[in-house]
């Protein structure tokens, strides 16, 4: 029997780096489609901030082991829509997963395949379970990064389709300076 090493690693809490992690910078042009403000999306594209930066510590594909990650995802709007991370289903739909909240202040939007959405609040200690099957994208509702540690089985994969096309069924915007979860007019 092989036996994997154990590992620890300390996760600067104040910029979310993971020493020795793989680094995956997202901008605003890995985002083209996501946005539903096109106009504030092309003007904003001119400058084409970072949105959002993933640190992973990532195993081979393999059932029963564990990947972990931490995301920094910058504060920013696009249009009334605040900044947010892709969004995935698992390619092994049935794979759970959790977050933990480091510093700053958002959320979670999760889905079912049929469109039946939750927005979880998160701030630094929020745990949050993602269950089989659901959807779920972060969202920065602060004027801070929103820094955040997400764990997930090492085969449950990353499905982008369906949420690249369509998005999520609701959008988180500001209106007059507060948060709000309203329906989404292209779902
Ligand atoms: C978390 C985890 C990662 C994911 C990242 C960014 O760290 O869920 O698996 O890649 O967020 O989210 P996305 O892949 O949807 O852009
Ligand atoms: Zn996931």
């Amino acid at each position: 029997m092989e036996y994997k090493n154990p590992l620890g690693v300390d996760i600067d809490l104040e910029t979310g780096v993971i020493p020795g992690a793989k680094k995956l910078v997202r901008r605003l042009s890995d985002l083209k489609g996501y946005f539903v403000d096109e106009k504030a999306y092309e003007e904003l594209l001119k400058e084409n901030p970072v949105v959002y930066e993933v640190y992973a510590v990532e195993q081979e594909e393999k059932d029963g082991d564990l990947n972990f990650a931490t995301t920094v995802l910058y504060p920013g709007k696009v249009g009334r829509e605040f900044f947010f991370t892709k969004g995935h289903y698992h390619s092994k739909a049935d794979r759970a997963e959790i977050y933990y909240g480091i510093k700053g202040k958002g959320g979670m939007l999760l889905q079912t395949p049929e469109g039946k959405a939750e927005w979880i609040e998160m701030k630094p200690g929020t745990v949050v379970y993602v269950p089989p099957y659901w959807a779920h994208r972060t969202v920065n509702t602060g004027d801070e990064p929103f820094i955040f540690l997400a764990v997930y089985p090492a085969d449950a994969g990353h499905d982008y389709g369906s949420i690249a096309e369509k998005g999520f069924s609701k959008l988180v915007v500001e209106e007059n300076g507060e948060v709000r979860i309203v329906d989404n007019p292209k779902w």
